[in-house]
């Protein structure tokens, strides 16, 4: 049978099935649950896979905490854009708002201290890769994405777009500080 051609006898899902196809369609589906286990053991040992938590919001209110957060706790601001560089007290809720096509604003955080990052997107989807860490994280557009952080090392961390986002998607970067 070509799968071209239509098959010869209409009713072809009534035939007994092959002992190759079985054999393939065990094979994957075995493959296909070893994958599944994998995502929590992963979570769990690995420490992959974050343990993250998504609450529905609008745009209007979590540009309204992000600035909350941006009026208190700015110390200066980078870039010919004027971006404002916070550096939030420990323990406390931070907000980095990604749109086209800049990150807002630039987080600045301290070693071994946790913080709550939000993250949201104010158009449409967006990617957080914090490098050279392995952290992604899709920013969806009306969701607030909440991870609880704890840098671990001191330096300068970059964060780029890693979902095409349009004409400009390649400019879409900015940093974290770790102090
Ligand atoms: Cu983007």
């Amino acid at each position: 049978m070509s799968a071209i051609q239509p098959p010869p006898e209409r009713v072809w899902w009534r035939q007994p099935l092959d002992r190759m196809e079985v054999t393939w369609i065990l094979v994957a589906l075995v493959w296909c649950l070893v994958m599944f286990f994998m995502m929590p053991y992963w979570h769990l040992v690995g420490k992959q896979n974050l343990a993250n938590e998504a609450y529905r919001t609008t745009p209007e209110a979590y540009l309204k905490k992000a600035q909350e957060v941006v009026d208190k706790f700015t110390v200066r601001t980078e870039t010919d854009m004027k971006i404002p560089v916070v550096h939030p007290p420990e323990g406390s809720d931070v907000y980095l708002t990604a749109r086209l096509w800049t990150w807002w604003p630039i987080l600045e955080l301290e070693t071994g201290k946790s913080y709550r990052l939000h993250l949201m997107s104010l158009d449409w989807l967006h990617g957080f890769s914090l490098q050279p860490e392995n952290i992604n994280i899709e920013v969806h557009p009306g969701y607030d994405h909440v991870l609880t952080v704890t840098p671990t090392r001191p330096g300068v961390y970059s964060i780029v777009c890693n979902e095409y986002c349009g004409i400009n998607h390649h400019t879409m970067s900015s940093r974290l500080y770790v102090k």
